[in-house]
């Protein structure tokens, strides 16, 4: 790790430009045209999140932190006092300040793909919470992803915020927790944010807001693959559209194209017929006894479940 400042260390494990480029190409290559959403998060993108989780329409964040202010203390006591806290998608960091307040861990490592993001809220904390020390990690927590941990800590707790759990179809979800599991190893504790099915025109406003933002953030996809990837895509070219799919219980993003129109990415050319879209994102909701059930396969037991009293939004601690 490079050292940052006292209580700071920053190790960098970031996807490479190549990384990126591969996984673009593949995905407008594909017969249903599609594009990672872990792509939202450049700069630009980290910011217009901060802006969704705002929105009176977009209830998950707020809800949340209602949640983690209601319980913190029982969330801290179960999660055990004093050791090592992982935070996954830390983002801006804005609800573990609640945990670390209760918690009080030796060792904070804040996980995200947002460098620049990463960093300044790291040095944030450090300011604020003098008594721990902060191994901010930049990784892709999507692929198999390292961390770094002292090979003779205990009793690891880990915490994944937001719902983040939901941008992953089923089965990678799956994979990602067991990840987790093996990485917190027996008697850790993960606390994790999912939110719940309900009435599809809450979900869809959540996703398609009246300022336009989530647009904004969905377009900004485009533009910043024109950017690192040499592209010429036409952000109003698309436009932007979220759809509840109650069979699969997930509101599904797209930006669909407005008309025939061919396209360069990275010296390649694309075409696409007027209403073919890309898909860009899936937000999976999962009832409580479902994601009981996604737990336990990826070797979790629940010990504990809070919810809001309108069951907008759950968080459960697991245990390894
Ligand atoms: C980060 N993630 C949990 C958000 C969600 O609700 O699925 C991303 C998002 N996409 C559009 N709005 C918010």
């Amino acid at each position: 790790g490079e050292e940052i400042s006292e209580r700071v260390r920053f190790y960098d494990y970031h996807p490479t430009p190549a990384d990126i480029r591969a996984e673009v190409l593949a995905g407008l290559a594909a017969p249903a045209k599609y594009l990672p959403p872990k792509l939202f998060y450049d700069e630009r993108g980290s910011q217009l999140f901060d802006a969704i989780t705002e929105l009176s329409e977009y209830y998950p964040t707020r809800t949340e932190i209602g949640i983690l202010r209601a319980h913190g203390a029982e969330m801290a006591e179960r999660l055990g006092r004093g050791s090592v806290l992982i935070e996954l998608g830390s983002g801006s960091s804005l609800k573990i300040q609640t945990l670390l307040a209760a918690l009080e861990p030796r060792v904070y490592i804040p996980v995200d793909i947002s460098r620049e993001h990463l960093l300044k809220s790291a040095r944030a904390l450090a300011t604020r919470f003098e008594d721990v020390r902060i191994r901010a990690t930049c990784a892709d927590y999507s692929r198999d992803f390292e961390l770094p941990l002292d090979p003779d800590w205990r009793d690891l707790a880990a915490f994944f915020p937001g719902s983040s759990i939901g941008n992953f179809e089923p089965t990678e979800a799956r994979r990602l927790l067991t990840r987790v599991a093996n990485l917190i190893g027996d008697g850790g504790r993960l606390l994790i944010g999912v939110d719940l099915p309900k009435d599809p025109l809450i979900l869809e406003a959540a996703y398609d807001d009246a300022q336009g933002v989530t647009a904004v953030f969905n377009r900004n996809l485009l533009t910043r693959i024109n950017r690192e990837l040499d592209g010429d895509l036409d952000p109003q070219a698309f436009a932007h559209q979220a759809r509840f799919n109650a069979v699969h219980s997930r509101v599904g993003m797209h930006l669909v194209s407005r008309t025939d129109q061919q396209v360069r990415v990275a010296g390649e050319v694309f075409s696409f017929r007027q209403g073919e879209s890309i898909h860009t994102e899936n937000s999976y909701k999962y009832d409580l006894t479902d994601f009981q059930r996604l737990a336990r396969e990826a070797g979790f037991t629940t010990e504990q479940v809070w919810t809001d009293p309108e069951q907008l939004f759950s968080v459960h601690c697991l245990r390894r």
